[in-house]
């Protein structure tokens, strides 16, 4: 069925104007939707989730809307003394009171209320950007640390468990494909020479659950820098979105998640590898924007693994995007042949970079730099 034919199935009033593709997403399909009557203009998102990624869509629905029903809550109660107006998008229900809409071929649709006014960018080019996205992720991940999070279905098992993604990878490593790839690419080869030595890494979070030192709590799950908007008046964050992803796990993953997409000021897309590092300066700013909303709940185990956090995201999305390089790019969209290996690349070198600067990393974490 056509993005037209479903987006008048939701509960938004006015005709139907235009739809404009959203191409900024790897997974989901994403629209922005245009409606008018006779006095007014309505906007709002919708998207085709990926079915092969979420495999149980209608939960995916379910952790959105009792997730922003509680943080909708959350934001009012706090407005009077907050210091901007804080936004998060809301399921809006299709005409039959649903979720979320299932069209002729079986495919699942969503409608979101858009974030007006704001813009999202795709890299941080200043320091109060960086500050703007810590302050973020850390005011969302607060408003929702007191959801219980056994209230959650885990709708991506596995989901940002490296010690997974690395058996995937040697899965994969094992086709035939997958060696025909890496035996025509020098680039390939040392990536893969990367991971070899980093295996032992991979369980650091993993190992600490399993030692009760870090617990799982509602997360975001992809906070990377399109997905924090930005007020266009004001210049401050005002709201994060794309909540697909918010699940049980560990508030690192998108600590880590958030720092490797915005302190690498060439972006994730670039194919300038040279322009591709830690910006010591936007992460600075990312850690005291984080920190002054999220030192209320963080324990003292929790800032222990900050560090190892950034360095292992960058890590695990390397490793994801390499091994969907290797096994035909079956996972993210792409655009161009190559376009995962670039990626790998990308995340490869970052968190090469990260790992040479651990000290002043870890200093700026102890607010010491
Ligand atoms: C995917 O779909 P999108 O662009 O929001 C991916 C994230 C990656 C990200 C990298 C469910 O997010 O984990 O960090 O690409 N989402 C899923 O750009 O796998
Ligand atoms: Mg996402």
């Amino acid at each position: 069925m056509s993005a037209e034919e479903v987006a008048k199935k939701f509960q938004v009033p006015g005709r139907l104007v235009t739809l404009q593709s959203i191409t900024t997403g790897n997974v989901n399909d994403t629209y922005r939707v245009i409606l008018r009557t006779t006095f007014s203009e309505e906007q709002f998102i919708l998207q085709r989730i990926n079915k092969t990624v979420f495999t149980k869509p209608a939960l995916v629905m379910s952790n959105m809307k009792r997730v922003t029903d509680h943080a909708h809550r959350r934001i009012e109660s706090e407005a009077d003394g907050a210091d901007r107006i804080w936004q998060l998008p809301r399921v809006i229900p299709a005409k039959d009171g649903k979720d979320y809409v299932i069209d002729s071929e079986g495919e699942y649709w969503r409608a979101l209320s858009l974030i007006a006014s704001t813009t999202c960018y795709d890299r941080v080019d200043s320091i109060e950007h960086a500050i703007e996205t810590g302050v973020v992720l850390g005011h969302f991940q607060r408003i929702i640390s007191d959801f219980p999070v056994d209230q959650l279905e885990d709708t991506l098992p596995g989901f940002h468990i490296t010690p997974l993604y690395l058996a995937n990878y040697d899965a994969v490593l094992n086709t035939s494909a997958a060696q025909e790839r890496l035996a025509s690419s020098d680039q390939a080869r040392s990536l893969a020479r990367f991971v070899e030595e980093r295996r032992d890494f991979c369980s650091v979070l993993e190992d600490a659950v399993a030692r009760g030192e870090l617990k799982l709590r509602p997360i975001h799950g992809d906070p990377k820098i399109t997905n924090i908007m930005i007020d266009n008046l004001s210049g401050k964050g005002t709201s994060i979105v794309d909540l697909d992803t918010v699940k049980p796990g560990l508030i690192h993953y998108d600590f880590g998640d958030a720092a490797r997409s915005c302190c690498n000021p060439a972006g994730e897309e670039t194919t300038d590898l040279s322009a591709v590092f830690i910006d010591m300066d936007f992460f600075g700013g990312l850690v005291k924007g984080y920190l002054r909303q999220a030192d209320s709940f963080l324990s003292e185990a929790d800032h222990n693994y900050l560090y190892d956090s950034v360095r292992l995201i960058s890590f695990e999305l390397g490793l994801r995007f390499f091994t969907d390089y290797l096994a035909g790019d079956v996972y993210f969209k792409t655009s161009y042949d190559g376009q995962n290996l670039n990626r790998a690349r990308v995340q490869i070198k970052l968190c090469d970079s990260i790992e040479s600067n651990e000290a002043p990393m870890k200093r700026a974490l102890e607010n010491k730099s």
